[in-house]
C-alpha cells in the first residue's frame, strides 16, 4: 500500500537535519504534510533518484523561486499541479524581506502577466482607480499562476462584496484604502474573517481550488492564515485614529501602508511630499506601527524614491503603476528620436 507522509513525520525528518526524505515510491501527502515540506524547503528522493544538490531554505527570500509542495494565490495544496508554486504570501510578508511591487490599472490579464515576469514580488492590481471588478480581476489574478509574483488586489471599497469576493477569487491580499476609524477595521475584520473571528462566509471558490481543497477549513489550524490584509493610512482620521486602528487590527493585520497622495490631500498640502508637515506624519506612522510590530509600505513615484524609502526602513514598496512606468520609458527616449529626424 502507497504510505501515507504526514506533517508531524515531516518535522521529525526536519528535527534529524534530513531535508531530503528517502523514500520507495511517491507518498501520499496531507495537504499540510505538503505545505510543510515546501514551507520547510524539503522534498521527496525516490529509491531509484540520485540524491539531487542540497535544498535551500523556503523560498520567501527569493523572488521567483519554486517551493515544492507550497502554493501561490491563496493557499490550497493541489496548486502545485496548476501553476508555479509559491509559499505563502503570509509567509514572505513575515519573513521581513524588503516587498516591491507596482500598481496595474489596465483591466487586462496580458498587461498582469507580461508585468508578473518583470521581477517585482507582487502587482497590486488597483480596482479603486480603474474600472476593474471581479470577474477581470479573477482573470488577471489568474494570470500570475504562472509567474513568480504575487497577486494583491486594492478594493475600491470596504464592503462584504469586495473584500471577501476578492479574497475567494484568489488573491494573494488586499489593500483597503481610506480607512478611518475603528469601526472601519471592525468591518474589515468581519469581512475578511471567517468565523468565529468574523462573518465571512464559505464557498468553493478558486481560492480553494473550486472546492478540491474546501476541507482544509475543517483542518485545525488557523482557518484565516490565507488572508493579508494590508490597510493604507492615507486619511488625517487614520492618523488622529492611529492607536486605535492598531489595536483592533493587532491580531489580523501583518502590514500597513502609507498613501502620500491621499494623505497630502486630505492634510491641504496635495502633492507637496517634502512639506516637513507631510514627512513628520508619515515618520509619526512608521514608529506608531513599529511599536506595534507591525510592517510598513508606503507609494514611491519611482525607483529613486523606492530606494530611498527602503533606506529609511520601509518594509514595502509599491512603485507607481505599470502605465506610470511605460510612460516614463517612452518619454525618456521620445525626445531623442525626434530631435535624430530633425523635428
Ligand atoms: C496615495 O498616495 O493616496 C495612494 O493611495 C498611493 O497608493
Ligand atoms: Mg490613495
Amino acid at each position: 500500500m502507497q504510505k501515507i507522509l504526514t506533517k508531524n513525520e515531516i518535522l521529525e525528518y526536519s528535527k534529524k537535519g534530513i531535508r531530503q526524505i528517502p523514500m520507495e515510491e511517491m507518498p501520499l501527502m496531507t495537504d499540510l504534510a505538503r505545505e510543510e515540506l515546501g514551507r520547510l524547503g524539503m522534498e521527496i528522493v525516490l529509491a531509484n533518484e540520485s540524491p539531487k544538490a542540497p535544498v535551500s531554505s523556503p523560498a520567501p527570500s527569493q523572488t521567483g523561486s519554486v517551493t515544492p509542495g507550497s502554493t501561490g494565490g491563496g493557499y490550497g495544496g493541489a496548486a502545485i499541479y496548476r501553476g508555479c508554486s509559491k509559499p505563502l504570501f503570509k509567509e514572505v510578508i513575515r519573513s521581513g524581506r524588503k516587498l516591491a511591487g507596482t500598481f496595474i490599472g489596465t483591466p487586462h490579464p496580458v498587461m498582469t502577466e507580461y508585468v508578473g515576469h518583470l521581477g517585482f514580488d507582487f502587482v497590486c492590481i488597483d480596482s479603486e482607480h480603474n474600472a476593474i471588478h471581479l470577474e477581470t480581476l479573477q482573470k488577471m489574478l489568474q494570470s500570475l499562476a504562472h509567474t513568480p509574483t504575487y497577486g494583491m488586489v486594492r478594493v475600491p471599497t470596504l464592503s462584504y462584496e469586495m473584500v471577501t469576493g476578492a479574497l475567494d477569487i484568489g488573491a494573494d491580499a488586499l489593500l483597503i484604502p481610506q480607512i478611518r476609524t475603528v469601526d472601519d477595521i471592525v468591518r474589515l475584520k468581519s469581512y475578511s474573517q471567517y468565523p468565529p473571528t468574523g462573518r465571512r462566509g464559505v464557498g468553493p471558490s478558486r481560492l480553494w481550488e473550486y472546492g478540491d481543497s474546501i476541507g482544509k477549513l475543517g483542518e485545525a489550524g488557523d482557518i484565516n492564515r490565507t488572508t493579508n490584509i494590508v490597510i493604507q493610512l492615507e486619511t488625517v482620521a487614520s492618523v488622529e485614529n492611529i492607536d486605535g486602528i492598531l489595536a483592533e487590527s493587532a491580531d489580523f493585520v501583518d502590514m500597513f501602508f502609507i498613501g502620500p497622495g491621499d494623505l497630502s490631500m486630505d492634510m491641504g498640502i496635495f502633492g507637496q511630499f517634502s512639506n516637513p508637515r507631510l514627512v513628520d506624519t508619515i515618520l509619526y506612522l512608521r514608529e506608531k506601527t513599529s511599536a506595534a510590530g507591525k510592517r510598513l509600505g508606503v507609494f514611491a513615484g519611482n525607483f529613486q524614491a523606492a530606494k530611498n524609502w527602503f533606506d529609511k526602513g520601509f518594509d514595502m514598496v509599491i512603485i507607481n503603476s505599470e502605465l506610470a512606468l511605460l510612460g516614463t520609458a517612452v518619454s525618456q527616449e521620445m525626445p531623442g528620436l525626434r530631435a535624430a529626424i530633425g523635428e
